[in-house]
């Protein structure tokens, strides 16, 4: 249901892109034609120049509820999100990557926990039951595993490192977004002010059909980064202690190997 201009919907959709026009328009139809609050649709793109303007303009043209922040000076996800969080108008805002790896059809069950005020965060989720994901290789299931793994003392949420989420703007109000790295759902899980449980509603991940990953070794890089500085937020002392104890369990341990070697 497309709002008025001048009228604020009641969910704002955030898409951060790059190079992602064979997406747009797929997108934007699905999301036309399963959801039924009012809502716009913002892509916040990193300059892709690859013709996402122009189809977004169209798309504009044609009413669709949608538009385009295209950023020159700035690159990265979480930063593209935060800036559409930013630019947002509704009080609900979600976020959703752009190669319709998360159904749009699952929108409508996502924001209805926040809508019934039964929850301030939701998470569109593989990894509770009824959630699924196809077409991953083994590799990739793997780091998948181990990413959620590094970070499970952080959250209780069991797809923590889904990039499918809605939120209640209350409850990022006075939170500092950390614009670092892939993961922007994990800061908003970890942050976020609530007063009821994450919701995870389930979802059938669908690997991307068009266009490219522009995931790599410096998101997973940057995904370390990012978890030290989660860490230091929740467990502060524990976190500064870590390099400490880690070289002292590592003294200990030689020295225990020593003696051995040294009694044998
Ligand atoms: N604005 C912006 N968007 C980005 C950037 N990197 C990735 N994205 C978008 O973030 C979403 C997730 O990126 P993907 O490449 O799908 O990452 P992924 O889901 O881990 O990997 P695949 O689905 O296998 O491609 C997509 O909509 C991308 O276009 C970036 O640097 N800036
Ligand atoms: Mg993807």
């Amino acid at each position: 249901m497309p709002p008025e201009e001048s009228e604020v919907p009641d969910v704002s959709i955030v898409v951060p892109t790059y190079q992602e026009k064979p997406n747009l328009r797929t997108l934007s139809e699905r999301i036309r034609g399963a959801f039924p609050h009012s809502y716009e649709l913002i892509f916040v793109d990193d300059n892709s120049q690859d013709g996402s303007e122009q189809e977004v303009a169209t798309l504009a043209e044609e009413g669709h509820p949608v538009r385009i922040i295209v950023r020159t000076s700035e690159r990265g996800l979480a930063s593209a999100v935060i800036r559409g969080f930013d630019e947002a108008r509704a009080p609900l805002l979600v976020c959703m990557d752009a190669d319709l790896s998360h159904p749009p059809e699952k929108l409508a069950p996502l924001v209805a926990p926040i809508l019934a005020g039964e929850a301030e965060i939701t998470v569109g989720s593989r990894y509770v039951q009824g959630g699924s994901t196809a077409g991953w290789t083994l590799v990739r299931e793997i780091i998948s595993r181990t990413a959620i793994f590094m970070a499970r003392p952080l959250t209780r949420v069991r797809d923590l490192t889904s990039g499918f989420f809605a939120v209640a703007r209350s409850a990022l109000e006075g939170v500092e977004l950390a614009p670092l790295g892939y993961k922007i759902g994990l800061e908003v899980f970890v942050k976020g002010k609530r007063q009821h449980p994450i919701v995870e509603v389930p979802i059938s991940f669908v690997d991307r059909v068009a266009g490219e990953t522009k995931f790599g070794f410096r998101e997973q890089w940057n995904y370390l980064r990012h978890l030290r500085l989660l860490y230091l937020h929740c467990y502060p002392v524990l976190a500064r202690l870590l390099p400490l104890l880690l070289l002292a369990g590592l003294a200990v341990g030689s020295y225990y190997l020593w003696t051995r070697v040294l009694h044998s």
